[in-house]
């Protein structure tokens, strides 16, 4: 049934028979010859009355809590209209879950060459798999328009054969959006310089508006058309970003750039996604609960080294993990050595630092039936850089 709600009609002005007069059937007459019988009728009518009157009361409050829990899920629908961000899945045959690439291209390709979902020539060989990306595609290197639009390209290429490529937002995506470049590399500025921007998008500076115009009109002139292409509303933020959630659920299995706790459970997966959704569109302010570095895309609690399975972070991951429900968490945005699990398997680290910018090992998470598999390429890489920035 479709629910059309009058906004000129508020909650509390809605009308109820909350003051129906009851008019006895049987008029109590004082002057009546049989006292005691007068007195007995008394206390039988107002005992029926007086329940009436709670059953009255209790039919009204029902009436009431029914009526607001619909409003309520209305406007929760209105909040959530034109929302497309996927955020569950159902079980896929075969996942493939990659890490951080922070603009190398080639290193992503060669990740998705080992897991067997492309050939030499990027072609779709992974027929029904599902490649999930971890986020953090943007900043440190410098191809990242082209992995954005190989990603792109790549799920219209599976989606032929029954897979799809589902990308994450990571704390660099959201860090772009809010216009903080500092991790942008020199290439990274000029790949969106105005004619690009023009060319790709067709973006029209006039409908820029006003309050981004003057922030972007005080920066410096190279960042300029990056701010503009990547701005909450601006073109490559709708493009690629704003389909992306912060959380999707597969299955049993659920993806996030950083991990998610109780407090995230709590005020919903759906709630986190489309919250940050209509930020990227430019219709709302930025989320607080991507704020701070305990957020979805910014907490490393479940990365710690050599996490006791009875330390408070395990304890946080499977109570986060049991509300869902969900059997693990995957997560990346932490450099590992090589992909591994904490927390009795519940949680799987699998950001190897693959991109050129830590030059880390290229694995790959394989999810299927018989369980969780990790992919290694052939070409062990030069050990991870140590770690001076967020990642
Ligand atoms: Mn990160």
């Amino acid at each position: 049934m479709q629910l059309v709600r009058d906004p000129t009609v508020k909650m509390n002005t809605i009308p109820f028979p909350l003051e129906k007069k009851h008019t006895p059937s049987v008029v109590y007459d004082t002057k009546s010859t049989k006292p005691c019988f007068s007195s007995l009728y008394s206390l039988v009518h107002s005992a029926i009355e007086s329940s009436r009157k709670t059953f009255d009361s209790f039919r009204v409050a029902t009436k009431l809590a029914v009526v607001r829990a619909v409003q309520a899920s209305i406007e929760q629908k209105d909040q959530l209209k034109g929302v497309d961000t996927v955020t569950y899945l159902p079980r896929a045959e075969r996942i493939i879950a990659v890490g951080d690439v922070h603009g190398d291209l080639r290193s992503l390709q060669e990740a998705l060459r080992i897991s067997k979902v492309v050939g030499a020539g990027s072609e779709w060989i992974g027929g029904r798999t599902l490649v999930v990306q971890l986020g953090d595609i943007l900043d440190r290197g410098d191809e990242e328009r082209e992995v954005l639009q190989y990603l792109e390209d790549l799920n219209v290429k599976a989606s032929k054969h029954g897979g799809r490529v589902v990308t994450l937002l990571g704390n660099h995506e959201i860090m772009n959006v809010e216009l903080d470049f500092r991790y942008v590399t020199p290439a990274g500025f000029s790949a969106f310089a105005r004619k690009t921007n023009e060319l790709e998008h067709g973006y029209n500076e006039k409908s820029v508006p006003k309050t981004y115009q003057e922030i972007i009109n005080q920066l410096p002139d190279f960042m300029k058309a990056r701010a503009l292409a990547l701005r909450p509303g601006g073109p490559t933020t709708i493009r690629y970003f704003s389909k992306s959630p912060v959380v999707l659920v597969v299955g049993d299995t659920v993806f996030v750039h950083a991990g998610l706790n109780n407090e995230h459970v709590a005020f919903g997966i759906d709630q986190i996604n489309a919250s940050t959704k209509n930020w990227l569109l430019g219709k709302a302010d930025k989320p607080d609960i991507l704020r701070g570095r305990f957020s979805p895309v910014w907490t490393r609690i479940y990365s710690y080294p050599n996490l006791a399975v009875d330390s408070e972070e395990c304890k946080e991951l499977c109570s986060a993990l049991d509300k869902i429900p969900a059997k693990r968490m995957i997560v990346g945005h932490t450099p590992q050595s090589h992909i591994n699990s904490a927390c009795k398997a519940r949680v799987w680290r699998i950001d190897t630092g693959l991109s050129s910018a830590y030059g880390g090992n290229i694995e790959t998470l394989e999810i299927t039936k018989k369980g969780v598999k990790v992919l290694k390429g052939k070409n062990k890489r030069a050990s991870l850089r140590q770690e001076r920035h967020p990642s």
